[in-house]
């Protein structure tokens, strides 16, 4: 069965999504993309995990991501169809949410401690 949200994007639509995500960015040499999420200490960083983890989880779509004290390297990519598609842009969008960058968000924070605790950093 062909479920849209697991095609593979076009580059065109690949940028386009890019364009509204804050921190993230295309990965060089993999159909892919990539955030550095920098936190205020290791339980902000793991709480993060934790939360997009129980998201995820739900999804049945789940990231690659690499954790050392406060940072969080993501890399998203549906494995099925070889690159990145609409689940990955969702997921990047809900990871977005839960540290509490995306403007006008004002449910987000209670997550996390507030925003101008955390950096986003582009890899
Ligand atoms: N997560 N990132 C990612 N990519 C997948 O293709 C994927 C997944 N999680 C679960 C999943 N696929 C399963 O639906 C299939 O492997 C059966």
């Amino acid at each position: 069965m062909s479920d849209k949200v697991r095609d593979k994007l076009t580059r065109q639509a690949r940028k386009d999504a890019l364009g509204k995500l804050a921190g993230w960015a295309e990965v060089s040499g993999r159909d892919a993309i990539q955030k550095k999420f920098v936190f205020k200490d290791f339980n902000e960083a793991f709480g993060f995990m934790t939360r997009a983890a129980l998201i995820a989880e739900k999804m049945d779509h789940h990231p690659e991501w690499f954790n050392v004290y406060k940072t969080v390297e993501v890399t998203l990519s549906t494995h099925d169809a070889g690159g990145v598609t609409g689940l990955d842009v969702t997921l990047a969008e809900a990871m977005n949410r839960l540290a509490g960058e995306v403007p006008g968000q004002t449910s987000c924070c209670s997550l996390v401690s507030s925003p101008s605790e955390q950096q986003a950093i582009v890899a």
